[in-house]
């Protein structure tokens, strides 16, 4: 794999390789729960690009609810959220698409102005309008919300339209934005993850067979398979078990 970087969960963590640094000299840090698909778009982009990047998701170096509420924390990342990096300078940067942004190449951030401006369109669409509803209806489904019928059938309906304006764009394209991947892609494809893991069985994601295909070829590209492992879509829609694990 050009340019990519092994990782690997050792102890409930994600690391990587660090071909570039010396024993006992900092990392370049992700700090993560296991498994947060926002923490999945920098490890991406790290693949591409080749980026160095150790990740912290489990005891003592980081585990969530605890680290995240120390001074320390809160004094490099203010609102406590994670996924967020801290360089082997000090430099720190929170927001998971920025984070993709900075770990990644030239290649994924868009090759002209207009590319440049089309992935940062992908991106926002990703966080502000799949995002919400993507939560809405699986998180009940995980029992890490409370269930409410008329929120998860208003997701519903705007997964639909979400998946209808990407549909009608993949029509003609193999990917979002130009002839190859970039963090549209990355971006897109990470916010959908849980929703076809999830939820949208073959019967909901028959009408937007362009999107299924455009997402099983970013999901089998090795530089997402090594973050992600094999994907599998949803047989069988996941529906809220009447658990709500507060
Ligand atoms: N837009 C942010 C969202 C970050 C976020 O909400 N992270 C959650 C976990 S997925 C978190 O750290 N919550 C901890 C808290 O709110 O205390 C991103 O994409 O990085």
């Amino acid at each position: 794999m050009a340019g990519g970087v092994s990782i690997q969960w050792v102890w409930g963590n994600l690391i990587s390789s660090s071909h570039h640094s010396r024993p006992g000299a900092r990392e370049k840090t992700l700090y993560t729960y296991p498994d947060n698909w926002r923490a999945y778009k920098p490890l991406i982009a790290a693949q591409y690009s080749g980026f160095p990047i150790t990740v912290a998701s489990s005891a003592p170096e980081f585990q969530f609810g605890v680290t995240n509420k120390t001074p320390e924390f809160l004094k490099k990342f203010p609102l406590g959220k994670v996924p967020a990096f801290e360089g082997n300078d000090g430099f720190c940067l929170f927001e998971s698409s920025a984070i993709a942004h900075y770990v990644g190449n030239e290649d994924l951030r868009g090759s002209s102005r207009l590319d440049q401006a089309q992935v940062l369109q992908w991106v926002s669409f990703a966080d502000n309008h799949i995002v919400p509803p993507a939560s809405a209806w699986v998180f009940p489904t995980l029992g890490i919300m409370q269930f409410n019928k008329q929120a998860t059938e208003q997701a519903k309906e705007e997964v639909k339209l979400i998946l209808a304006t990407l549909d009608a764009h993949l029509k003609t394209r193999t990917f979002l934005v130009g002839e190859r991947i970039t963090l549209a892609d990355v971006a897109v494809t990470c916010s959908l993850l849980w929703l076809y893991k999830q939820v949208l069985d073959p019967s909901f994601r028959q009408p937007f067979g362009n999107v299924t295909r455009w997402f099983v070829t970013c999901v089998n590209q090795p530089q997402f398979r090594a973050v992600l492992g094999e994907v599998k879509l949803c047989d069988k829609m996941a529906q809220f078990d009447g658990e709500f694990l507060s």
